[in-house]
């Protein structure tokens, strides 16, 4: 919704109805639960709540390290042991990302599942994503409202690191949701253009060279200025498909290792600007191959016409 300042002081009135995803690996859990409606108290609203351990933070070692953590044995053994350790409470945060009300899209999304590669022709583009994208859009199924919030300075206003104003080859760099800014090593900062109607790398043609081009200059100038890291220690890319069809470009830090940063994903700035440089209409004629969840309607649609099959 376009209510741009809706914040919580504590997770109470949470149901858990599910998890969806444990990812213990990555030290995060995505769960499915349900929020009592700020609106009125008898109903709750879907909510997906994503939980994850933090990296350590070098300047709270101290802290950690001291008698206010404490210890219950694990294994003793000559030289060796382990144990579980309890620290403070304010050296012991977890990053903790909700969405609410969460559409069933966002449930799915989160939702551990099969993965399947698909190749989507020219005629696939066409004939089954667009009229698939249109009818979602037209239904406001991928709801934008977050990324036209910032692009009209309602939500996230302290967060902007740069703002060029031009409505065709200006953009806004801000902090992507996944980065909490705690260090650069694992900067995560997004560009959104100003101009609206870009759905994703497929819209782009020679027209677009300048705006292109403008992330990244300024974009990335900007980034060296504020956070001392040069441009060839980033990477900076497009999704294809991405999760929202408003043109965003994904800039991190090359040492943070990322899911979508791979090939069946991830399409770099400079390539999009050098095939679009070749061949104008590039985009528009390629075959795209990429990796879908089988719980994606997308996915479904590509089902539905047999092209996802082998
Ligand atoms: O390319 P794709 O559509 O998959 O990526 C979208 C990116 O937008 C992800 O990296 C998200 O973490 C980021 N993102 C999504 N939302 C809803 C927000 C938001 O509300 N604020 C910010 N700053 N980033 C977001």
């Amino acid at each position: 919704n376009g209510d741009a300042t809706a914040s919580r002081k504590s997770l109470s009135g949470v149901e858990l109805v599910s998890v969806l995803n444990d990812k213990t690996s990555q030290k995060a859990i995505f769960v499915h639960g349900r929020i009592a409606s700020a609106k009125s108290e008898q109903t709750a609203d879907d909510a997906v709540i994503l939980l994850e351990k933090k990296p350590f933070n070098q300047s709270q070692l101290q802290e950690i390290l001291s008698s206010q953590t404490k210890l219950t044995v694990d294994l003793e053994n000559d030289i060796y042991s382990t144990y579980t350790a309890y620290p403070p409470p304010l050296v012991s945060d977890i990053k903790a990302t909700i969405i609410c009300p969460a559409a069933e899209k966002h449930i799915r999304k989160y939702m551990k599942q099969k993965l399947t590669v698909v190749r989507e022709t020219k005629e696939d583009y066409l004939n089954i994503t667009m009229p698939f994208l249109e009818k979602q859009i037209a239904s406001n199924v991928f709801n934008l409202q977050w990324v036209f919030n910032i692009l009209e300075h309602k939500a996230e206003t302290e967060r902007v690191l740069f703002e060029d104003d031009n409505k065709n080859t200006g953009f806004m760099l801000m902090p992507d949701m996944k980065w909490d800014r705690s260090d650069v090593k694992s900067l995560y900062v997004m560009a959104l253009p100003h101009k609206r109607g870009l759905k994703s790398i497929r819209d782009l043609t020679a027209e677009h060279i300048p705006l292109l081009e403008n992330i990244q200059t300024k974009g990335l100038e900007v980034i060296e200025k504020l956070f001392k890291i040069p441009a060839n220690e980033l990477r900076v890319y497009f999704h294809y498909q991405p999760s929202y069809y408003h043109l965003h470009v994904h800039i991190n830090h090359i040492e943070l290792d990322l899911p979508g940063t791979e090939a069946l994903r991830a399409h770099l700035l400079s390539d999009v600007i050098e095939n679009l440089k070749l061949t104008g209409d590039y985009y528009q004629n390629k075959t795209f191959t990429f990796v879908l969840q089988e719980n994606n309607f997308l996915f479904t649609e590509f089902a539905k016409a047999n092209k996802a099959l082998n």
